[in-house]
């Protein structure tokens, strides 16, 4: 049988979950081929890869003729296939709470509150990035092999073309102030999970799943490497969660900064934010 096919990308916070299992469970560099799709080039847009994955998203698995399109899925087969059965905790509800929309890691590194914020996003990789995907959009829309996929790429051209005439200061001022509105919501909802709910969700020491990190924590893990970046941080080791605290106007729970420690001593989590949180 062929090797299963992990479909990812270094700076994404959702591929990070399937990277940190595949060490934590043991997996070798052989047991499982990576393929990078650069999300920075809208790579993922490629009909090719939506023919594999029709929301075009990483993490993406091939394995035994399926394809697992989504960073539950897809980690929820590294945990049942670990071949030298390394057993972890199994996921919980807990997966799906992370995963709403309200705590969408992904929206704050595009967000702007207001006007400094939107200069700031508009004149950095934000915009590059917004950008190179209504170019990757554009130019793969008008393939024949998009025909397939037609409803997708109206949906992401309206939705990223929404974002794009902003920062190109070519909205309406009502939709920018909406914006402004939905960004400042997305971040009260983050910083509200963190100082209200985690801490009555982690343990006092060690993981979601006990003494070594389970299914819910690398999907944690990456959420929260990807909350503290986009507040400001880059240091990924001990005392790197503090960064968060520009955001949150307050000291970190403990409850988080004990939780953060004890990944920070982890090699996968070395390993994957090796360059710096993302
Ligand atoms: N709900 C999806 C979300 C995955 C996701 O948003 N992945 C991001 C990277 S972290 C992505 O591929 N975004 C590409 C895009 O939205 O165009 C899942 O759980 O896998």
């Amino acid at each position: 049988m062929s090797k299963p096919i992990l479909y990812t990308f270094g700076h994404s916070v959702w591929a990070a979950a399937p990277e940190l299992a595949l060490i934590e469970l043991g997996y070798t560099q052989d047991d499982v081929e990576k393929k990078v799709v650069n999300l920075a080039e809208g790579e993922n847009f490629a009909p090719a890869f939506l023919d594999i994955n029709p929301q075009g998203t990483v993490p993406t698995l091939e394995a035994g003729g399926e394809a697992y399109t989504s960073t539950a899925k897809v980690t929820s087969y590294l945990v049942a296939h670990a071949s030298n059965r390394a057993t972890v905790a199994p996921g919980t509800e807990f997966m799906s709470k992370i995963h709403q929309e309200q705590y969408d890691p992904n929206f704050p590194l595009l967000s702007a509150r207001h006007e400094d914020e939107l200069r700031s996003k508009a004149s950095g990789h934000s915009m590059t990035f917004v950008q190179n995907r209504q170019n990757a959009l554009s130019k793969h829309s008008g393939t024949p092999q998009s025909v397939d996929h037609r409803n997708f790429y109206d949906a992401k051209v309206a939705e990223n073309g929404k974002v794009l005439s902003i920062y190109q200061a070519k909205a309406p001022e009502n939709v920018k102030n909406g914006f402004f509105e939905i960004s400042r919501v997305h971040w009260d909802t983050l910083k509200a999970f963190i100082l209200d709910e985690l801490p009555d969700i982690l343990p006092e020491s060690g993981f979601l799943g006990g003494d070594i990190p389970g299914e819910d924590d690398f999907h944690l893990a990456a959420w929260l490497a990807r909350i503290v970046f986009a507040a400001g941080g880059g240091d990924s080791s001990r005392d790197g969660v503090h960064s968060i605290e520009k955001e949150l106007g307050k000291p970190t729970p403990e409850r988080v900064v004990s939780y953060w420690t004890a990944w920070s001593r982890r090699k996968s989590w070395q390993d994957v934010y090796a360059n710096g949180l993302h």
